[in-house]
């Protein structure tokens, strides 16, 4: 970025900013960002943190609830025209009506909250809660801004040929050997390298390998962007430096990698990003654990490059016109019903082992920083089994359709008991550098893997008033607003 656009952007930055807190200070504004990779839980998360504020709960770790200070919480029309709001009636009702998981969203939406509450001496107000869900995946393209076309590129290709994902590249990394960035630049090409690229990342985020660090972000999750000239590109070997004539395929790719950041990742850190006050990030580290240690060391990647965006705005990017206003951000594990409930602090220390290091930086930064294992929607409960004159801890629950244990394929009716398996008292061994911690499905036979959390439907009797089952959400809520009602 040059000086002049540099200065520019944080003009804008700063004016947006100043506009926002001229708000807040009329009406309390608190605009909380949910993240995390698809499939992460983003869209449950969002929807449980609503129902608990309009309709209640069990929440004893979530003070201004359990006092009874909120009065109540409605919906409000949400204030930024252009982005979609978040659709939290239709999600809820697919919860209840079908008891089935809402589908898969990929963009940003938001929601308004007016949440009316007494303070702990009495006096009533209102704050106004916005609610914003984006993909984490776009969190990893900022990144990006300080990296070359031939930086990304380096970096890119070095992890499609490691070990962990070499199998599923095998096509794309053909034709980065067939394509040199000298060659005359083609449209068609570049078509077919972006294909081959897009296909090898989707390979490296099925179930079988769940890795994480898959950027560029709209590969995977285009939105609106679909076919555009933003996201024809691949990374291909880089010519050595200065060499690429203006019409060559390694130049065509150079300017829409710069096309990408300009037309997508610094409108995203403008518009959304930088306004966000606190931040929560979902992990689906169970996931990982199923797939294997290949897995856990992708996902800490993803974890700390996600930490490196909230530092963003404090140094490089963005100058000292702009103060990030996040002050606190809250990585949450999501999914804990999965285990039984003497394993929840254990996941907790798993995740706090992946965030370590980011942690360590992000204190020195000022935002404040902690670790939950929850599950915004409990799909299970918990029982104890006999079996051999032994007593099991077991989960209950009804295993989605098509989900398989032992031989077993289930109906999506049946409801049965699990042994989840503990998870290691100390994550150490988990991290063993070796890569011999632990056997996951990426590449283990199944009936050798050391963990296999099968899928549930959510749980019946969600609707109307009665209170949605959770783990842990009211440790977040409190992290999350607890301060901002006192
Ligand atoms: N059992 C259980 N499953 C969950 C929970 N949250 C998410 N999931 C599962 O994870 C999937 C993805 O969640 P979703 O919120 O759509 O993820 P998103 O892509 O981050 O928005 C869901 O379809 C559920 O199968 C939870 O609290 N408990
Ligand atoms: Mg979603």
């Amino acid at each position: 970025m040059t000086g002049l656009t540099r200065a520019i952007e944080d003009a804008r930055i700063a004016f947006a900013t100043l506009a926002d807190r001229v708000d807040g200070l009329a009406h309390p504004t608190l605009r909380i960002g949910v993240t995390g990779l698809s499939r992460a839980g983003k869209t449950i998360f969002t929807t449980a943190l609503v129902h608990a504020l309009m309709r209640g709960g069990r929440m004893p770790v979530f003070e201004a609830m359990q006092s009874g200070r909120i009065a109540r919480a409605v919906l409000e029309p949400q204030p930024d025209d252009a982005v979609p709001r978040f659709a939290y009636e239709a999600h809820l009702a697919t919860l209840a009506a079908d008891r089935a998981w809402p589908a898969s969203t990929t963009r940003v939406s938001e929601l308004r909250l007016a949440v009316r509450y007494a303070t702990p001496r009495g006096t009533e107000r209102t704050l106004t809660l916005d609610l914003v869900d984006y993909p984490g995946e776009w969190l990893l393209d900022l990144p990006l801004l300080d990296m070359s076309y031939a930086d990304f590129a380096r970096q890119s290709l070095a992890l499609a040929r490691a070990p962990a994902r070499a199998g599923v590249a095998g096509p794309y990394l053909a034709m980065v050997a067939a394509r040199h960035a000298d060659a005359l630049a083609d449209e068609s090409h570049a078509r077919e390298l972006a294909r081959l690229f897009t296909a090898y990342l989707a390979a490296c985020r099925t179930e079988k390998l769940a890795m994480s660090l898959l950027p560029p972000g709209r590969f995977l999750m285009p939105g609106d962007l679909e076919g555009s000239p933003a996201l024809t590109f691949a990374p291909i070997d880089p010519p050595a430096l200065g060499t690429m004539a203006a019409n060559s395929l390694g130049a065509m790719m150079e300017r829409r990698f710069e096309a990408y950041k300009n037309a997508v990742v610094r409108p995203f850190f403008r518009t959304h990003f930088a306004r966000l006050d606190r931040q929560i990030v979902l992990v689906d580290a169970l996931s990982a654990l199923n797939a294997g240690p290949a897995a856990l060391t992708d996902l800490e990647r993803a974890l700390d490059g996600i930490l490196a965006a909230f530092r963003t705005g404090r140094n490089g990017f963005a100058s000292t016109l702009f103060r990030p206003r996040i002050d606190k951000v809250l990585f949450a594990a999501t999914k804990a019903d999965h285990l039984h409930h003497s394993s929840h602090d254990r996941l907790e220390a798993i995740l706090a082992r992946l965030v370590e290091r980011a942690h360590a930086r992000a204190h020195g930064h000022g935002a404040a920083l902690d670790v939950v294992a929850l599950a915004a929607i409990r799909a299970t409960r918990e029982a104890q089994v006999r079996r051999n004159g032994e007593t099991l801890d077991a989960i209950v629950g009804t295993p989605e359709q098509g989900q398989e244990a032992g031989g077993h394929v289930f109906d999506g009716a049946e409801e049965v008991a699990v042994f989840p398996g503990d998870l290691p008292e100390t994550p150490d061994a988990l991290f063993d550098p070796s890569g011999a911690g632990f056997r996951g499905i990426a590449s283990a036979p199944a009936g050798e893997v050391d963990f296999r959390f099968l899928k549930f439907r959510p749980p019946a009797g969600i609707g109307a008033g009665a209170a949605i089952p959770h783990i842990r959400l009211d440790r977040a809520l409190e992290f999350l607003l607890g301060d901002r009602l006192a």
